[in-house]
């Protein structure tokens, strides 16, 4: 993450086994792999998550990452295959996220009716994390403020590749990711600077899909799509009928 504002577009795939190989093959390097440990936050009854809104702590730093235009605005000529690439607008500035948090639950509260106030929250056996002791155990003061609590806490693995030169690969990252929950997810992503050009960044998406000969048209599950599922169904299943998963 570079900026305190920039827009991520990304495509999430199934990894097979040789998948190292393929991203070798087609000319990426691998720059490093890394651990990291997230903590996801919302209230008990998920106002910023059935908004699109995620509000985490990774390794000690804040992010958010909430939608951007509509995705009509920016599907360029490819309307099938621009739907599986997501765009989020990350915030990493703490002071923009309290604000943007602040908005988004403003708007939230506005719109709660009595169906979907204070649920308890039931978590099913999540899965123990090691190390990462930075990130807030949740009693910061601003999250009790706002009565944000921790939802969702999992341990990737990552493994990240780019390609060099100025070719059509060029801004294109892909990471290969393994949640400590027992699931892999692979990503290719651009990032894009806030008001810059996203057509491009899909563009570029796609034409790595397809020297990786990722022909699968269907919606893959993110890590919080499956830690969900497992751990906290009622939660999934809010943000499945709201259509946000
Ligand atoms: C936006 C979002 C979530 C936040 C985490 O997003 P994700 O990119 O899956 O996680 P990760 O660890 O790869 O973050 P990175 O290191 O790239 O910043 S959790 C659920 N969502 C919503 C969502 C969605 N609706 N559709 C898709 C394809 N992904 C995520």
């Amino acid at each position: 993450m570079e900026s305190t504002l920039s827009v991520e577009v990304e495509r999430k795939f199934v990894c097979d086994a040789d998948i190292q190989k393929q991203l070798e093959e087609i000319g990426a390097v691998c720059i490093g792999q890394k651990q990291f440990k997230d903590k996801y936050f919302d209230t008990p009854d998920f106002l910023l998550t059935l908004r699109d809104v995620w509000l985490r702590c990774r390794q000690g730093c804040w992010e958010l990452k909430c939608t951007t235009v509509t995705k009509a605005e920016d599907r360029g000529g490819e309307p099938q295959k621009a739907e599986l690439c997501s765009r989020y607008q990350e915030i990493t500035n703490l002071s923009q996220i309290q604000l943007k948090v602040r908005e988004v639950m403003k708007e939230g509260n506005g719109e709660q009716t009595s169906a979907n106030q204070m649920h308890p929250v039931v978590h099913q056996d999540t899965p123990k994390t090691e190390g990462a002791e930075n990130c807030p155990t949740g009693n910061e003061s601003w999250l009790r403020e706002l009565n944000l609590v921790c939802f969702a806490e999992f341990t990737t693995q990552r493994c990240s590749f780019t390609f060099g030169g100025e070719g059509d690969e060029s801004g294109v990252r892909v990471d290969l990711d393994q949640a400590d929950f027992g699931y892999c997810v692979g990503e290719i992503e651009v990032l894009v600077p806030k008001g810059e050009d996203i057509q491009s960044a899909l563009r570029k998406i796609e034409k790595t899909a397809q020297r990786l000969g990722l022909s699968g048209d269907q919606r893959v599950q993110g890590k919080m799509d499956v830690y969900l599922q497992r751990y906290c169904p009622e939660h999934y299943a809010k943000l499945l009928s709201a259509h946000i998963l």
